[in-house]
């Protein structure tokens, strides 16, 4: 059976939920998203995925029709009406129907869409143990002078043309530079290296602040592994004990070789699987989650 959608108010089944060919979110990818995962019957970090949409709407100026709080049960309530308990999660707010010409003022109602899919994991067990293969893209991420990383809009062909690459050289994931040729970021996740027992990730300055990107500093800190928001180039990334990069959709998972050449061993290394076991630890519980039904 088909699930059914969150359309601007109502339920209605996955194949009916149509939205305008006039809506600026179509037509000029105007709008702003969030990708959110509810493990065993809590909300992941629902509260920081919140702050970031209204962040990002209030950046590109589109006021979301409803409270926080509406928007937080309208979430919950299209996890309820589908039966879910573990499952992916994407709200989207759109500039809405306008007229043709980018002008936002002709779009008077913003649109909000809920989609939530059963995913229980959305990759294969042997990927996180095989690793993936990435390359350096040609394309580099936006700069924040543009539009700030910060910002999770509906505007995704920059990462698009970075994952096309990795597509083309039969790799499967892309690594992101940012316009001065420092490390920003994969095409939908973070990333970090180890190097002698200490984490890096670059400053999210290029990047955007992942939720999970947020949780994985957390945990290394609490294990004990140094962490560092630095600045680095290919050159760190080429020589890293590990790399592995972090999203809502993949967590944590491994990097085992860049343009050709190994990560180190080119296996999984060991910080990798500690911190993906403490990431696993947190997930499905009270302490990190907003519960779906009362229990
Ligand atoms: N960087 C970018 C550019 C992203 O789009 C992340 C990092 C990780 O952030 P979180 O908060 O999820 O830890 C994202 C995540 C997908 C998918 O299918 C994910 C994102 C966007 C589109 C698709 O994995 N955002």
């Amino acid at each position: 059976m088909g699930l059914k959608v969150y359309l601007n108010g109502e339920f209605v089944p996955e194949e009916e939920a149509k939205v305008s060919v006039f809506d600026h979110g179509f037509l000029y990818g105007d709008g702003v998203f969030e990708g959110i995962r509810a493990y065993d019957g809590y909300v992941f970090k629902l509260e920081e995925h919140l702050d970031r949409l209204y962040d990002s709407a209030r950046a590109i100026n589109l006021e979301i029709p409803m409270s926080r709080a509406e928007l937080r049960e309208a979430i919950l309530e299209t996890l309820r009406v589908n039966g879910l308990r573990t499952a992916y999660i994407r709200p989207i707010v759109t500039r809405g129907v306008g007229d043709l010409g980018i002008d936002p003022r002709k779009c008077p109602e913003p649109g909000v869409i809920i989609l939530v899919k059963d995913w229980k994991t959305l990759y294969p067990e042997e990927l996180y143990e095989r690793g993936l293969r990435a390359i350096v893209a040609s394309t580099r991420a936006r700069p924040p002078e543009s539009l700030p990383p910060s910002v999770k809009s509906l505007n995704y062909l920059t990462n698009i043309m970075a994952k096309l690459e990795a597509i083309a050289a039969g790799a499967d994931e892309a690594i992101m530079l940012d316009v001065r040729g420092f490390v920003a970021e994969g095409t939908a996740d973070n990333l970090f290296l180890v190097k002698k027992g200490v984490l890096y990730t670059p400053p999210v300055t290029t990047n955007l602040p992942g939720i999970t990107r947020g949780v994985v500093i957390e945990l290394a800190r609490e294990a004990g592994y140094p962490v560092r928001e630095e600045y680095f180039g290919v050159a760190q990334l080429y020589g890293a004990d590990e790399v592995f990069l972090t999203g809502t959709a993949a967590e944590l998972i491994p990097v085992v070789e860049i343009d050709g050449r190994p990560v180190a061993d080119g296996k999984p290394g060991p910080v990798f699987r500690d911190l993906r076991q403490r990431f696993k630890a947190i997930t499905g519980k009270p302490e990190t989650g907003v519960p779906i039904y009362n229990e």
